[in-house]
């Protein structure tokens, strides 16, 4: 039975665990959750996962949620196919992607969400983008980004010489990121640069790309 994941693919969490499963070649079916209807705080989506957010693996029995968990789980499913995210054959590469990934959800990702949310997000619920909350994120994800710098200078990808999961979970909110006026933050280290144009233009993530129009004119 194929795997089933509910979410959208303009959502940034949703668009991570879709990249995971292309790069893996997977079979699934993406099963739409309507935010604007409020699907996702009804009781049947809540049996899924209880704080109400999207996306949501199901693979037979077994349901799961937490963006990062779940593209884990794929990455160890399929290890056998696709290209290997985890380093599965080599344990201290495996640790090496371990820790980028906890990097990213500890460093970078509190740092880039308030940022993305502001300039996309905000504007949905007829706010203005906060300037002091951007301006205090950008300061951060700045000091985190000349670790990376550095990091990058010495290796291709974050954990090693290797595209990784840990690569991968970065895409979609600096993709997101890359269309406000701050991209220079990334453009302007030449490093994380190469490093952004090399992990987005990769197959699997132009693919889901496609789907991610968050902010823009729908186009025809
Ligand atoms: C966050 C899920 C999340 O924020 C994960 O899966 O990584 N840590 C979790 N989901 C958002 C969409 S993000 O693109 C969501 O469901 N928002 C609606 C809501 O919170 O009501």
């Amino acid at each position: 039975m194929a795997l089933k994941l509910h979410g959208v693919a303009m959502s940034t969490c949703t668009a991570r665990v879709l990249t995971c499963l292309h790069e893996k070649e997977a079979e699934f079916e993406l099963v739409p959750v309507d935010l604007f209807a409020g699907e996702h705080k009804q009781p049947a989506f809540l049996a899924k996962n209880p704080f109400g957010q999207i996306p949501v693996l199901e693979d037979g029995d077994l349901t799961l949620f937490e963006s990062r968990a779940i593209s884990a789980y794929v990455a160890e499913k399929f290890k056998e196919t696709g290209y290997d995210l985890i380093r599965h054959q080599n344990p201290k590469e495996a640790a090496q992607v371990k820790v980028w990934m906890e990097v990213e959800s500890q460093q970078y990702h509190p740092a880039i969400s308030p940022i993305v949310y502001q300039f996309f997000v905000a504007p949905l619920h007829g706010k203005t983008p906060d300037e002091a909350i951007i301006n205090e994120n950008l300061e951060k994800l700045g000091k985190v980004l000349d670790i990376y710098e550095e990091k990058l200078s010495g290796s291709k990808y974050l954990a090693g010489d290797f595209y990784s999961l840990a690569d991968l979970f970065h895409l979609s909110y600096t993709y997101y990121f890359m269309k406000t006026p701050r991209a220079n933050l990334i453009n302007d280290r030449p490093h994380v640069k190469a490093w952004w144009e090399d992990i987005s233009s990769r197959p699997a993530f132009v693919e889901v790309a496609s789907g991610m129009n968050f902010g823009e004119e729908k186009k025809d």
